[in-house]
């Protein structure tokens, strides 16, 4: 086992891999910028390393300082956690030179799910469902109005190197193809450095569902069960849950096997995310694969009583899993709480928390790193804290949830908290009755 992390991220993440860390006996070192300095990871860890000021392409984006952290204080592991650095290729082969263990896939790995029509390739060749479309890249106009034609419209433009829709783009009819060609070429250009396109036929109002996955590093692989993360804006989750209110237990098989297939077929090692669109007739297609620990991933560990990080960092030192595949046995949900305000079209609302009062109680869990007299800094990622509510059915899960966010108090910004408590009341969530377009028409106000 390893006698030494480094946590190469900050917020309530970093917060979140030293508790494992603790429990598992592994020391731990947090790396900060200026802006951190009074950060909770900070004084949580066991030795922490200033690595530049505020900007994150200044301090936790810079690889060098990190690797210099982590040679300095002989940390044997490094995790990434979530955003920054933790699907970075570069970064996994960096750490496996320096020969410190990237808690995480190889940079091979990162590389073909990172290439969105390559994993898309690569999971159609192992027999999961894929959306119907371009087998490769589209080279010209005309190659695609060509593939267009033998599909229905509408149909979709794809940035392959795309992710949080940039790139991506609705086609309705052979006449609009040119211009929304262009237009998808120079964002993903302008976005990724990359402007390779390819087609899928359009799948009208999706929910998304994604399926927790491990894999070790003897080619095991299991499932976790999934997680709804239909209600999104603007391509940001707000709130996750499981087991989703549209699953049944034969989609949650067939589901399941299909993201054991495509764990399998890669030889896949950590834990990672099988992301799909689920159509109202619940056919299921694969949409992209996460190969990091991701925000949502407490809902997972509540409602199969098991700690995902513990689970990352055992297969990321050569432990086995055991291999079979878990199940829901109680209803969690998880409302993101972010210094933002839901009146003002959610923009960023960072500051001084004058006052702060989180809730408890049974089924309670708040994983966060802010503390009253905190400031949030404006350099980072808008969210505080998530609240995480477990009760035996949806029902109660609701009613928990609306119990505990009337008791949350944050004084001094904005946060998310009146927009969630809202939700909760909502005839269309309460039914369980939302898709990827839920956000289009929920009214807050
Ligand atoms: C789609 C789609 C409909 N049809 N693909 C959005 C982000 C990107 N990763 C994939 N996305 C979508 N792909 C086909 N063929 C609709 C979306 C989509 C979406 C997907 C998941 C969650 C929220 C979404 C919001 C708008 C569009």
């Amino acid at each position: 086992m390893f006698k030494k992390i480094l946590i190469a991220n900050r917020g309530e993440i970093a917060l979140r891999i030293i508790r494992t860390c603790k429990e598992m006996g592994i020391k731990t070192v947090a790396v900060y910028s200026t802006a951190d300095k009074e950060s909770l990871h900070v004084r949580f860890a066991d030795e922490a390393v200033c690595i530049g000021p505020p900007p994150s392409n200044k301090s936790y984006l810079e690889i060098p300082k990190i690797i210099a952290a982590a040679e300095i204080t002989n940390a044997d592991a490094i995790h990434p956690g979530y955003g920054f650095l933790s699907e970075n290729a570069k970064f996994s082969e960096i750490c496996e030179k320096h020969n410190i263990k990237f808690i995480g896939p190889s940079a091979e790995m990162i590389n073909m799910m990172g290439d969105k029509a390559t994993a898309k390739k690569t999971m159609r060749a192992a027999g999961v469902p894929t959306v119907p479309g371009s087998k490769d890249l589209i080279s010209s106009v005309k190659e695609g109005l060509k593939i267009a034609e033998e599909m229905t419209y509408p149909i979709m433009l794809k940035a392959t190197a795309g992710g949080g829709g940039k790139g991506m783009r609705i086609v309705n009819n052979p006449e609009e193809f040119q211009a929304k060609w262009d237009s998808a070429k120079q964002e993903s250009a302008a976005a990724f450095g990359n402007d390779g396109l390819y087609m899928e036929k359009f799948i009208n109002n999706p929910r998304h569902i994604e399926i927790q996955v491990v894999g070790d590093q003897f080619g095991n692989a299991c499932h976790l069960s999934e997680r709804d993360c239909s209600v999104q804006r603007r391509h940001q989750k707000l709130l996750e849950e499981t087991p989703s209110p549209f699953m049944t237990d034969e989609l949650r098989e067939k589901m399941g096997e299909a993201a054991i297939k495509a764990v399998k077929s890669i030889k896949y090692e950590g834990v990672g995310t099988i992301e799909f669109l689920v159509d109202d007739q619940r056919n299921f297609f694969f949409m992209e694969m996460n190969t990091r620990i991701q925000v949502e991933h407490p809902i997972t560990e509540e409602v199969i009583n098991f700690d995902l990080i513990k689970e990352q960092i055992k297969v990321a030192a050569g432990i086995p899993i055991s291999g079979k595949n878990y199940y829901p046995q109680f209803h969690s949900i998880e409302c993101r709480i972010n210094a933002e305000d839901p009146l003002n079209g959610f923009r960023p609302s960072p500051g001084k928390i004058s006052v702060l009062h989180t809730p408890g109680g049974h089924g309670v869990r708040v994983d966060t790193h802010v503390y009253a007299g905190y400031t949030i800094p404006p350099h980072y990622d808008s969210m505080i804290a998530k609240l995480i509510i477990t009760a035996r059915t949806r029902e109660e899960a609701i009613t928990k949830m609306k119990r505990a966010l009337d008791e949350f108090v944050i004084e001094g910004i904005k946060t998310t908290i009146p927009f969630h408590a809202k939700l909760m009341t909502d005839k269309k969530f309460i039914e369980g009755d939302y898709t990827t377009k839920f956000m289009e028409t929920f009214k807050f106000e």
